[in-house]
């Protein structure tokens, strides 16, 4: 069955409301599909994507390797699609979605450019309504599938309408892309986008301005073209990497570490991080030690050996100190670049510190700082997200009673297993605060989620249930494991967006589940055996499993 289509003046019922037609939520609308539910996905992009739709900045790429970045669950389509590199650029990861979206007949289920403003549960009708400026829409139930890296930081610089050239947000790329050739460009940020970018725009730019306030670690791409052999080869054992990559913390089909960084003698630990160096990718350090993330000895030693990287590339010494980054490798997101430092050598780059001396205000002719002003044609904000919970409350969502989700969530966000919120019935997170989400390969994540609530309401609907919420102690006991668990380990201490530390006035919460995708997937799997633990089912509590 397909969604209903609205008569003038008349409600549309249906079953499911997803919300986002990326990665996330096209999935979720197969699934329902199969489930035989009335769906319907809104979209604010003019197309399907999510972040593979907005985030068309020069050398945009997964920094997951492709054949682990993609679906698992149809067969046909993994033999059918053959990714070209390593890891796969913007556009054929958007080639990808759209390919899947066709292959599956999904789009006459999904409305585009539509904005869902707000989500109202009326409790009597156990119904949520859809505000999204056409027709009301009445669903049963609900599926956020908006991401975790959508919801802009706008850069709020005094004087930005002013300038007189052109600026852009990495996140809000024009489709017809920017032309850098011979132009004085600023790029404001040096995050995994930035350095993603700054390689290419330098190729361009006539010169090119690096305002950076807080260097980062990042880890060679070694990327490299996948001959079709290789990948049939694959393909022909995926289940295989699939399954360990769902076992794994990270969401990748890479063996766990198995010694302390303290246990082996200096040589070998530079042996092991050399070998990861050569292999490259996010977890080129990370995966060599058990303690690398749980003590702090253990991370300076990998600390070091980055460092030493940069000041081996980078020629200038005032340069490559500056860009030498000071917090727990890892504790923000580790970055990967396909020559982002040695693009430092080049002429036409300059690095301007924006934590010694501050960005001030946008003149009409490009940035002034503490020091100085830099005359710019072009600004480019590669600045980030409201990170997690952003695109989440740029909803206004409210539960039982009224509630607002923003009000509940003032002082953090409060979830059990990042699937549901107490208050807010038959209403779905995927990949929301309190899962491993951005700690992970996002897809990995994203599918187990998908079918997590798909069984949750192939099991409501084969009880005749109308109504599942998340109990009070059940969500309780599941932020306190999440940030027992974190607190075990270096990511809290560091001011990044997995704590809300990049935008002004959010509060300071580390947000996503740190145990690890296999551990994580088990703790869904067995409140799902046990009747949906800690879920209240049609006013029926079934007791949760964690005090
Ligand atoms: P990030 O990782 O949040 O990086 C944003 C960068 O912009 C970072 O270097 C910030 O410095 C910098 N920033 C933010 N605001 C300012 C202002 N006002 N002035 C100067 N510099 C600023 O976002 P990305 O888009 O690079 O990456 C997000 C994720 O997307 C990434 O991890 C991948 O998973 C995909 P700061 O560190 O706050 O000092």
């Amino acid at each position: 069955m397909t969604a209903q289509r609205a008569r003038p003046g008349r409600t549309v019922d249906i079953d499911v409301a997803v919300v986002g037609a990326g990665f996330a939520g096209l999935y979720m609308l197969h699934r329902l599909r199969g489930l035989g539910l009335r769906a319907r996905v809104f979209e604010r992009g003019s197309d399907v994507g999510g972040t593979w739709y907005w985030n068309r900045y020069p050398g945009a790429r997964c920094d997951i390797e492709s054949v682990d970045y993609c679906y698992s669950f149809s067969g046909e389509l993994l033999r059918e699609w053959a990714w070209t590199e390593r890891y796969a650029t913007q556009p054929e990861i958007l080639r990808y979605l759209h390919h899947v979206a066709g292959r599956l007949g999904l789009r006459r289920d999904i409305q585009l450019g539509t904005n869902v403003t707000s989500l109202r549960y009326d409790e009597p009708g156990n119904r949520w309504l859809v505000s999204a400026g056409g027709e009301p829409v009445l669903a049963r139930h609900c599926v956020l599938a908006v991401g975790n890296l959508s919801s802009v930081n706008r850069p709020d610089l005094a004087g930005l309408d002013d300038f007189l050239g052109e600026w852009h947000h990495t996140a809000q790329w024009p489709a017809g892309g920017v032309d850098f050739r011979g132009k004085r460009v600023g790029v404001v940020g040096t995050g995994s986008t930035a350095i993603q970018a700054i390689p290419q725009i330098a190729k361009h730019a006539g010169e090119l301005y690096v305002f950076q306030r807080t260097p980062n670690y990042s880890m060679p791409a070694q990327n490299r073209p996948l001959p079709p052999a290789e990948l049939r080869e694959v393909v022909s054992s995926y289940p295989a990497r699939r399954r360990a990559a769902e076992r794994s913390d990270a969401g990748v089909p890479v063996p766990p570490p198995v010694r302390s960084a303290l246990e082996v003698s200096a040589e070998e630990r530079r042996r092991m991080y050399e070998a990861g160096w050569r292999r490259g990718g996010i977890n080129a350090l990370s995966y060599a030690f058990t303690d690398f993330f749980t003590d702090e000895r253990a991370n300076v030693t990998a600390q070091e050996f980055a460092r030493e990287k940069i000041r081996g590339i980078v020629r200038d010494r005032w340069v490559a100190a500056a860009l030498c980054p000071a917090h727990h490798i890892g504790t923000k997101r580790t970055c990967v670049d396909a020559g982002y430092f040695e693009t430092y050598n080049r002429q036409n780059v300059h690095l301007v510190d924006v934590r010694t001396s501050p960005i001030r205000r946008v003149t009409p002719h490009g940035l002034e700082t503490a020091d100085r002003e830099y005359p710019l044609d072009t600004i480019v904000f590669a600045i980030g997200f409201d990170a997690i919970t952003g695109a989440l409350l740029e909803i206004d969502i409210r539960g039982r009673g009224g509630e607002p989700l923003a009000g509940k969530w003032s002082h953090g966000p409060r979830s059990y297993l990042g699937l549901s919120v107490a208050g807010f019935p038959n209403l779905f997170i995927i990949t929301g605060p309190g899962s491993p989400s951005v700690l992970s390969n996002m897809v990995v994540s994203i599918e187990q989620h998908v079918d997590w609530i798909a069984d949750c309401l192939a099991y409501l609907e084969g009880r005749g249930l109308d109504r599942i919420e998340a109990s009070e102690a059940a969500e309780d006991g599941w932020v306190r494991h999440v940030n027992d668990i974190a607190d075990g380990t270096l990511y809290p201490r560091a001011a990044s967006w997995y704590v809300g530390a990049n935008i002004p006035g959010k509060p300071r919460v580390f947000m996503p589940y740190v145990g690890g995708c296999g551990t994580y997937r088990r703790e869904c799997e067995e409140v799902a055996e046990r009747g949906y633990a800690g879920f209240v089912l049609d006013g029926t509590e079934v007791p949760p499993s964690r005090p």
